[in-house]
């Protein structure tokens, strides 16, 4: 009441391996609440398009060299540069979808070997979504997808370890689709 914005924005994060159909289906909820005239916004990590997102995105795409846990590092200081926008858009009553958020950020640097819980330390402090679906899918599914193969992270047996990663982050909150 009051002309004041009294209800919050939902957190809403989807994750899985590449070429889950995260994005198509972050796309689809967005238009579906956009429909329900609830004020929604798409968002993805990496946000490539602040300095720390270029020099991930550069990481990604080319071959630039760095190590393991300053890449980690860098992919959670992306999440902290947008945290205080998003805890405005949330608090002015916008729903955010977001394609990829820690889970990603921990289950990928894992997956290379780094301890779980050094991975999982910088995240503390983030904004904790109020759900999380998890796009199941077999990395072998996965692979078959058009444009798989580009990017750094794209190959069947990393993915693999990834997919065992999510498995250990994965809890009973999480709404797991198939
Ligand atoms: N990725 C994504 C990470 O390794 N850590 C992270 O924190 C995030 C958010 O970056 F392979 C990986 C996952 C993926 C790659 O993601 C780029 P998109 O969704 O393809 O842009």
């Amino acid at each position: 009441g009051n002309g004041h914005v009294d209800k919050r924005g939902a957190l809403i994060v989807l994750e899985g391996l590449d070429r889950c159909g995260k994005t198509t289906q972050c796309s689809r909820l967005v238009s579906f609440l956009e429909g329900k005239g609830l004020p929604v916004e798409a968002w993805r990590f990496p946000d490539r398009s602040t300095n720390i997102g270029k020099i991930i995105s550069s990481y990604l795409t080319d071959n630039s060299q760095l190590d393991d846990q300053t890449v980690h590092l860098l992919f959670s200081a992306n999440r902290w540069e947008k945290r205080w926008l998003m805890e405005n858009k949330l608090r002015n009553g916008t729903t955010l979808v977001v394609d990829r958020y820690s889970y990603s950020g921990v289950s990928f640097s894992a997956a290379k070997g780094l301890d779980i819980e050094w991975c999982k330390a910088p995240e503390q402090g983030l904004i904790a979504p109020d759900i999380v679906v998890y796009l199941d899918i077999f990395p072998e599914e996965a692979a078959k997808r058009g444009g798989y193969g580009i990017e750094r992270y794209e190959q069947l047996e990393f993915q693999g370890k990834v997919a065992h990663c999510y498995k250990i982050l994965c809890n009973s909150s999480w709404k797991v689709l198939f």
